[in-house]
């Protein structure tokens, strides 16, 4: 059975709806199912789809446009002569039609004019009327709309008027057809639900002969031949076509198994280009071999499945049963992305089908899959480890179809469902940018996505927006939506606004096909349409794969309980698997005994692997790397050394950076003056040897760019820097976009330096950034939060990937998370980049003294699982960034950086600082008077960052110089044990204060002070000195923000503060 009609009328009811259905009356019935397409046997595309007896009984259309019988019962002419402005109105927005209109009748009209036969003999007659109406001579150059508007048409015989307006709204019609045709196919295999959300058929399309009289045409056109406009393909050879075949051909175009949206792209080639895909006739033919591969894939993902089930009953796996055709749709999307050129392939999906993918995909052991099944399986790595369905995998192979290597790799991620998208985003561009791909045709990433996810999660559309942003477009990505049309146990209806789960993707022009899951031809077709959009126009595409879930969320759960009546049916649903095996036996492609030998020698494949994973006893989590450094580490993923080189520079490299970081590479390059000013004051300073902040970030990264790494910054407003203290962009007073970055002028054979100005997101840029840095050690790659504060609509990405991803996936990853931070009294935003929490994911233990042994800073660096720093130098933040790469391992690095600091004068450091031969500081001991006499201390004030000038500032006002001193904490996690033992025994009589600005209840003080105590083995007091505990981080009046300053100031140096007091 074949069919290319829509199937609206069914659609409207849903199950319940079915009953209702019972009780009308007859005639409405036909009118509502009319539009079933029998087999054709005019060469015409045929949709070769699988039995669907239920709704064989519904539909009619093909035989009454054959001319045929019973579909028209509604009343010809219904509403009159077809206009314009209210004929065409629902449904999405229609582009003016008059102006459609006159544009298609220039059209005929210029036709007509190169030679008169171009067009139908009604055109002709006409244009000869028209001509002959007007004066000779001038009718030729008279554009034709105004020989519509003008004296000619009012004086053309009426039979001329009525073809003219009939082809217009033929015109029409075949445009009501691309715009809305999908609102009208067939997508849900059940046959039950809207994919749409709406039994809605919008009006303009002829589902009903009445439906003609919207356009003011009638049941005797049907036959009359009309000529095709050139913005449409379903010709093929014909210009012209009769109204019966125009209709029918736009039905099997646009409302069968495959809904186009697309005529949102405000582009005219790629419109073209897509209605050429879909509308020609003829292109939806497979060969034999092309059919017998895609029954042996579907026997693979289907059988898997199976065979998951049968071994483990009562194990989740979120099954990929009733959407069993995404694995042979992804490997055509990789077949023909091969055939294009494609090497590498980067994928990031969610739990359902992760399994099936990593097995008939990427082709990951069958026995490691299934020893994870078992429960006695010890784990080898160091870690948590992750559940099977999270895990990631990398493998370099054969293509078969195309016999050219390719490597796949499918992203770990968390159960956060797509906040893997922009992860994989991140990676996908680091390695084009690596491997010199500048236009995405060697590396690609593909994101498959669940419907309620899509629709729902925020990270989904900031993903999209960085989709062709310069810095962080991948060139395009196929996105697949498994829509099984729910979401756990919510139905789409309370789960979306949209119409579609993929209307998002509407924002960045993607086209999106919709199709019916259960035809996998169709699937097979959108696949390879959509691998070779992404490789000639290089965007995005979306494939809406619409299906459904046969078993529950996961296999434990009673999707009966929530959706009851949709069970039944799935119930009744046969396997698409048996559906489109008993297809291509009827059509002779494979005997039944051919396909009963693939699914035996795949059973087989599955019983070998079984046999094999259990003689697995140990599980080893590298073998599920999705990002190998295999150069990096040694071949057993090992760190090459414990040991980290000292940070510092010779003389003449920081004096070259200096002076580049302060000049204008370029010749007639015209900067700013106040940019000037501040070029000026930088010379100025590398002329005395000194660094501000920004200078020191510039020898950092300047020096790591001569070594041949790769230097990223990114974040909102990074190129100049929010505070307006970076410059790293110089732009031309005089030519507009002209730019220049100096830090690319460094040095002859320098690694590239890339500083971008992200989106306006958090989530979705810092996720892009872990994903770069993911892809080479080499290379530091850095995100700036605009304030620190910002970073928490990312938390996910932290808390997900950041923090834990080592122990998850035994997966590095050194980047660098700039976060401003400081109380100046600008409210409680601006304010806090609330280190109390990076504190608290940080893993060393509080209560246990680590033993000192060896290279204890890089040792407890290697065992931690993010490092956490507040410098109070530039030389110090100089330092730690080079460390970050000198270090033989990657471990995230989380900065704290200040905003006054900036600026302040005394917060400089001196080329002495970072020279030869020094390294980053972990703690600042006092270097004044107290550290002199250290048995005449008092008081010691530990701190970390800014608050260490005010205390500076106030020890000096109060003359306490030699009695109180001062230890700045830089490296706060790990936190260094050694050092602080060393100065609390210095100071052996001194009281103990920990000081911090922040609230009691944030800031440093819950993470520092236990491992005071600890080095003090409980034996002394650590006081605390700052503000109160609060509920926001900073207060909005500048007043109290001064008297708590004050206060606690005062308590800082009031040594009788805490005299008598127990702790
Ligand atoms: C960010 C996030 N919120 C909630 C969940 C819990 N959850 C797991 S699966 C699921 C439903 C997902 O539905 P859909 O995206 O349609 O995928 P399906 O399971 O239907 O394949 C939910 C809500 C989650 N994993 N991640
Ligand atoms: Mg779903």
């Amino acid at each position: 059975m074949y069919f290319a009609a829509s199937n609206r009328g069914l659609c409207g009811f849903g199950v319940e709806g079915l009953s209702e259905l019972e009780n009308q009356p007859t005639q409405n019935k036909e009118i509502m199912f009319c539009t079933w397409v029998e087999a054709e046997t005019d060469g015409l595309p045929r949709v070769n789809l699988c039995e669907w007896p239920e709704m064989s009984q519904l539909r009619a259309l093909a035989g009454a446009l054959r001319g045929g019988s019973f579909w028209l019962r509604g009343r010809i002419g219904v509403g009159g002569r077809y206009n314009p402005c209210r004929g065409c109105s629902l449904g999405a927005v229609e582009p003016s039609l008059a102006l459609c209109s006159s544009s298609y009748v220039e059209e005929m009209y210029y036709a007509w004019l190169e030679d008169h036969k171009n067009v139908h003999e009604s055109w002709d007659a006409y244009f000869r009327n028209a001509q002959a109406s007007t004066s000779v001579g001038k009718t030729e150059a008279r554009r034709p709309s105004s020989l519509l508007q003008g004296r000619a048409m009012s004086q053309t015989p009426a039979m001329s008027q009525k073809v003219v307006e009939d082809h217009l709204a033929v015109h029409t019609l075949i445009r009501a057809y691309q715009v809305r045709g999908h609102h009208a196919a067939q997508l849900d295999p059940l046959g039950i639900l809207e994919a749409d959300l709406d039994s809605f058929v919008p009006s303009d399309l002829i589902t009903t002969i009445d439906k003609l009289g919207i356009y003011g045409l009638e049941e005797s056109d049907l036959d009359k031949t009309f000529q095709l406009p050139s913005t449409t393909f379903i010709g093929g050879g014909e210009t012209t076509l009769p109204l019966r075949e125009i209709i029918r051909r736009l039905e099997t175009a646009y409302c069968g198994h495959i809904g186009v949206e697309y005529m949102f792209i405000n582009n005219v080639e790629q419109c073209q280009w897509i209605r050429q895909k879909f509308e020609m006739p003829g292109v939806m033919r497979f060969t034999n071999s092309e059919k017998r591969t895609l029954l042996a894939r579907l026997v693979r993902s289907t059988r898997f499945e199976d065979f998951l089930a049968r071994k483990w009953s009562s194990e989740k796996r979120f099954g990929l049963e009733g959407c069993e055709v995404l694995i042979p749709a992804l490997k055509m999307m990789i077949d023909k992305s091969s055939e294009a050129g494609i090497d590498t392939v980067i994928m990031g999906m969610p739990h359902r089908g992760r399994l099936n993918v990593l097995a008939n995909v990427v082709r990951k052991d069958l026995d490691q899959i299934f020893c994870q099944f078992d429960p006695k399986l010890e784990a080898a790595d160091e870690g948590s480890g992750d559940v099977k369905y999270h895990l990631g995998m990398y493998h370099e192979r054969i293509n078969r179809e195309t016999d050219k290597n390719i490597t796949l790799s499918l992203m770990a991620n968390p159960s956060h469902l797509e906040a893997v998208d922009p992860v994989v985003q991140g990676k996908t561009k680091a390695e084009q940018f690596y491997s010199g791909d500048t236009e995405g045709k060697k590396v690609m990433s593909i994101l498959i996505h669940g419907d309620a996810a899509f629709a729902g999660q925020g990270v989904v559309y900031e993903t999209f927006h960085l989709s062709e942003l310069p810095s962080y477009t991948t060139h395009g990505t196929i996105h697949v939506v498994v829509n099984n049309q729910i979401g756990f146990t919510t139905d789409p209806r309370m789960a979306r606004s949209s119409p579609y789960p993929t209307d998002v993707a509407r924002v960045v022009n993607a086209p999106i096909f919709h199709v019916n899951a259960d035809d996998p031809e169709a699937v097979m077709y959108v696949c390879r349409v959509a691998a070779e959009w992404r490789s000639t126009f290089n965007k995005d595409v979306v494939i809406d794969l619409v299906c459904y879930r046969r078993f529950g969320h996961n296999e434990m759960d009673e999707p009966m309980f929530t959706q009851p009546l949709m069970y039944k049916q799935i119930r009744r649903q046969q396997h698409v698997l048996k559906k489109y095996s008993d297809k291509l036996i009827s059509e002779g492609v494979v005997t039944l005994q051919e396909f009963e030998e693939e699914v035996a020698k795949y059973d087989k494949i599955c019983e070998e692997a079984y046999t094999s994973s259990k003689d697995e006893k140990i599980l080893h989590i590298r073998h599920w790397l999705d990002s190998p450094w295999p150069d990096f580490f040694t071949a057993e993923g090992e760190p090459r050394s414990m040991s980290c080189p000292t940070t510092g520079l010779g003389e003449e490299v920081l004096q070259h950076i200096g002076q580049t970081a302060s000049s204008v590479p370029l010749e007639d390059f015209f900067i700013h003056p106040g940019v000037s000013r501040i070029l000026r004051g930088r010379a100025d300073m590398v002329q005395k040897r000194q660094v501000d902040w920004a200078l020191g970030e510039y020898m950092a990264f300047g020096s790591l760019l001569k070594d041949g790494i790769h230097v990223r910054l990114s974040g909102q407003d990074v190129e100049r820097g929010t505070f307006s203290h970076r410059h790293h962009v110089l732009h031309d007073q005089e030519v507009d976009k002209r730019i220049c970055v100096p830090m690319n002028h460094l040095w002859q054979n320098q690694a590239p330096y890339t500083v971008c100005n992200s989106s306006l997101s958090e989530y979705g840029v810092l996720g892009f950034e872990l994903g770069f840095a993911m892809a080479s050690p080499n290379a530091l790659v850095c995100w700036e939060a605009q304030f620190g504060d910002f970073y928490n609509t990312a938390q996910c990405i932290i808390d997900q990937f950041i923090s834990p991803g080592q122990a998850k996936w035994v997966r590095h990853n050194g980047i660098v998370l700039l976060l401003p931070h400081g109380m100046e009294g600008m409210g409680p935003e601006h304010s806090s980049a609330r280190p109390e929490r990076f504190l608290q994911m940080s893993k060393d233990d509080p209560d246990r003294y680590p033993e000192i042994t060896g290279d204890f800073e890089v040792q407890q660096l290697y065992d931690c699982n993010w490092i956490v720093v507040n410098c109070s130098t530039p030389a110090n933040y100089f330092h730690v960034l080079r460390r970050q790469i000198l270090l033989p391992f990657r471990k995230p690095l989380i900065i704290f950086t200040p905003k006054s600091l900036l600026r302040h004068p005394d917060a400089r450091s001196s080329f002495d600082d970072m020279s030869s031969g020094t390294k980053f500081r972990r703690i600042i001991p006092d270097a004044g008077p107290a550290s002199q006499t250290p048995e005449e201390v008092k008081r010691v004030i530990f701190c970390t960052g800014k608050v260490y000038y005010e205390l500076a500032k106030e020890r000096k006002k109060h003359n306490l110089e030699s009695h109180v001193a001062i230890v700045r904490l830089e490296q706060i996690s790990p936190f260094p044990f050694d050092l602080i033992k060393a100065e609390v025994e210095k100071y052996g009589k001194a009281e103990l204060i920990w000081c911090q600005e922040e609230h009691k209840n944030m800031g440093y003080y819950d993470y520092v002070r236990p491992r005071f105590l600890t080095v003090l083995s409980n034996k002394k007091p650590i006081w605390y000195v700052g503000r109160d505990p609060a509920a926001a981080p900073a207060t909005g009046n500048k007043v109290t923000h001064l008297a708590e300053l004050k206060r606690f100031m005062d308590t800082a140096f009031n040594l009788e503060a805490f005299k008598g007091r127990s702790f």
